[in-house]
């Protein structure tokens, strides 16, 4: 496994809350990084990115929330996400509120074509994230980020000009999802999304819904970006987010998720978004979160060498 660096991204613009700006100071305080060179792991944290609001953009939506904020947030996190997904190393994008992945996708995606490979996006949440800048109606642009990073129209130049690089929408599941607006679910149908919802969890169970989609991404030869939202799970276990969805994944499905992702080999990129530690309950739901990437990266409940029965 490369080096993992640890970017943090203070960003609350996108949220219909304030809070998210502690998330990364909640990871480093819950001890993230600490708990990744424990499994083994080079780690290095390279700080709170800074952004500059960006006033020169507008939108016909009179809706949109911190539109400049959201933008300048998304041009630095798109550099970034670019720079690092060139290079040997395994980014985790500590949110944040979830327009982190405006950029964060962006970039990798940018990464992605330079290298010639498909970028596969796995987004674990109980909403699809997939109105464009025009249909949404809360104007929280949390909302908005897998719409553009599937490259739907709707959206101003978020990039600065730069190429956007689409994600092909067939590369992309969702996974948790249980609250879908009427325009999203319009745009994720037309678009042919692979929406895996609770419903489809009760009935099979998250294994036989991850493993076709890992055995695609490795068939394509593709990277594979994890974007991890914390009301992918039930709130009574993970209480420290604003927009929470009774009826989530349980501890033990989540840590599933992350035990088979690290067990493929096949994620390249991480981000963590959404946790508002002012909502938290004594650090809970950050050292769960800190657990989850630390399944991802290797632990496991119980470590022994390979023996058949
Ligand atoms: N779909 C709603 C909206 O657009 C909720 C989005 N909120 C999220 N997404 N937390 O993960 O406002
Ligand atoms: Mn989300
Ligand atoms: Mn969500
Ligand atoms: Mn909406």
């Amino acid at each position: 496994m490369p080096p993992i660096v640890l970017v943090g991204a203070p960003v609350e613009a996108g949220a219909g809350r304030r809070g998210c700006l502690m998330g990364p100071d909640a990871y480093r305080t819950a001890g993230l990084k600490e708990a990744l060179i424990q499994l083994g792991h080079s780690v290095s944290d390279l700080g709170n990115l800074k952004m500059a609001p960006v006033q020169d953009i507008s939108h016909s939506n009179p809706v949109l929330k911190n539109l400049a904020e959201v933008t300048g947030w998304t041009r630095a996190l798109h550099a970034t996400a670019a720079d690092l997904g060139v290079k040997p190393v395994f980014p985790v994008y500590m949110g944040g509120d979830h327009s982190i992945a405006l950029g964060t996708v962006a970039g990798q995606a940018s990464a992605a074509a330079a290298k010639g490979r498909p970028l596969f996006v796995l987004w674990l949440d109980a909403h699809s994230d997939f109105h464009s800048f025009e249909t949404t109606e809360s104007g929280n642009l949390h909302g908005t980020p897998l719409a553009f990073a599937c490259g739907l129209p709707g959206f101003p130049d978020l990039l600065n000009g730069l190429p956007r690089h689409p994600v092909d929408p067939a590369n992309v599941m969702i996974l948790g999802a249980r609250s879908i607006d009427p325009h999203e679910r319009d745009l994720l149908l037309a678009h042919d999304v692979s929406v895996c919802d609770m419903r489809m969890i009760d009935e099979s169970g998250v294994a036989a819904l991850v493993k076709p989609f890992l055995e695609r991404v490795r068939a394509a030869d593709g990277l594979l970006h994890v974007s991890l939202d914390v009301d992918f799970l039930e709130p009574e276990t993970a209480p420290a987010v604003g927009t929470t969805v009774p009826g989530g994944a349980t501890f033990r499905e989540a840590h599933l998720v992350m035990e088979m992702l690290h067990d493929s080999g096949l994620v390249t990129s991480l981000d963590l978004a959404e946790l508002n530690p002012f909502l938290d309950d004594r650090g809970r739901t950050a050292r769960l979160m800190v657990d989850l990437t630390g399944s991802l990266f290797g632990r496991r409940v119980f470590d022994r060498p390979t023996r058949s029965f």
